[in-house]
């Protein structure tokens, strides 16, 4: 059987593809292990709004039921955010093992490019991607997120990486995964809570029309993802250095509790969660929405653009 054999794709969606009309995936970890309930339910519904909003059809991934799920039902993501921590979290290695059991599974930036791209959908909008870890040189700890990206043609609009994270060191792979990381209207990599995280993006680009000309070209090219790097609105930003007592915190607790390896992620946003009494939620809700709007704006650019090329 081919991978293909394993895609629920919802009528929507299918329809949608099958006319060259813009497609916009959403991940599902951000639903089951990124946010608490019933907020996490609220934030899936309202990306999804404002993907149709701005002209595209939202396609939220996840694995359910032995299936690649792609533009799962109201029900069904009912069922994800209620399962919440109950749920796996799959990265790449762990998509066999839940097709064959049927375990209800958010996907990570990883696994929902890789099902997005078997779908044929291009365009991803998520909050934050996955990174290289503070302390990295010892724990190896390194996002899938950054090799998914180096070869899986998707382009991912997310608002920079967490402050949690290395951000120079996770800069650097992607570099040496060959990841362009463009800036939408701004120079400088945002980190999440921040606007700025003090290092720059390759290229800046002000437009959805001309991020969509580049993705055009890297997909004729045949190469991999591409890193939309798009800063948190004004109105719902943390200066830099506000967020840094709370993360550092949080950081020695996850030491402290010893916590490694997948449950790392989760477990800092949860702490970051309850140390800012709820602050940080309200943020990430808000920087997802604004990258799904980006994201939708992007695949309608791309859409309209290769419909005008020449058969
Ligand atoms: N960043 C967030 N919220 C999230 C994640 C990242 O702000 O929910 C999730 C994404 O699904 C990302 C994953 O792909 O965490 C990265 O996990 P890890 O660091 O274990 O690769
Ligand atoms: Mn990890």
């Amino acid at each position: 059987m081919s991978a293909k054999a394993y895609l629920s794709v919802s009528g929507d969606v299918k329809a949608a593809l099958a006319a060259g009309k813009p497609v916009v995936a959403l991940e599902s970890t951000i639903i089951t292990h990124g946010m608490p309930y019933p907020q996490n339910l609220s934030m899936a519904q309202e990306v999804e709004a404002v993907v149709r909003a701005h002209g595209a059809v939202p396609a939220t991934i996840a694995i359910m039921d032995g299936r690649l799920c792609v533009g799962v039902s109201g029900e069904d993501l009912q069922r994800l955010a209620e399962e919440g921590h109950k749920a796996a979290k799959a990265s790449r290695r762990d998509m066999a093992a839940l097709l064959a059991s049927g375990v209800m599974a958010g996907t990570t930036v990883a696994t929902t490019m890789q099902i997005a791209a078997l779908a044929g959908i291009r365009i991803f909008a998520t909050g934050g991607i996955g990174g290289v870890h503070r302390g990295a040189e010892d724990s190896f700890d390194i996002s899938a997120d950054l090799e998914e990206l180096g070869r899986t043609p998707v382009a991912v609009v997310c608002a920079g990486a967490k402050s949690i994270l290395d951000i120079a060191k996770t800069l650097e792979v992607l570099e040496t995964n060959g990841v362009p990381v463009l800036g939408f209207g701004t120079e400088d990599f945002p980190a999440f809570w921040a606007r700025t995280s003090g290092f720059k993006v390759d290229q800046r680009l002000d437009t959805a029309g001309d991020v969509a000309k580049l993705l055009a070209i890297q997909s004729d090219l045949n190469m991999g993802g591409v890193l939309i790097a798009n800063p948190i609105p004004e109105s719902d930003a943390w200066e830099a250095g506000a967020i840094e007592g709370f993360i550092a915190q949080a950081l020695a607790d996850a030491e402290a509790q010893g916590i490694k390896g997948k449950a790392t992620t989760p477990f800092l946003l949860q702490r970051i969660f309850e140390l800012t009494g709820g602050k940080s939620l309200e943020s990430n809700i808000a920087l997802v929405k604004n990258n799904a709007k980006v994201a939708a704006q992007i695949a309608v650019a791309l859409s309209s653009q290769l419909a005008s090329r020449p058969a």
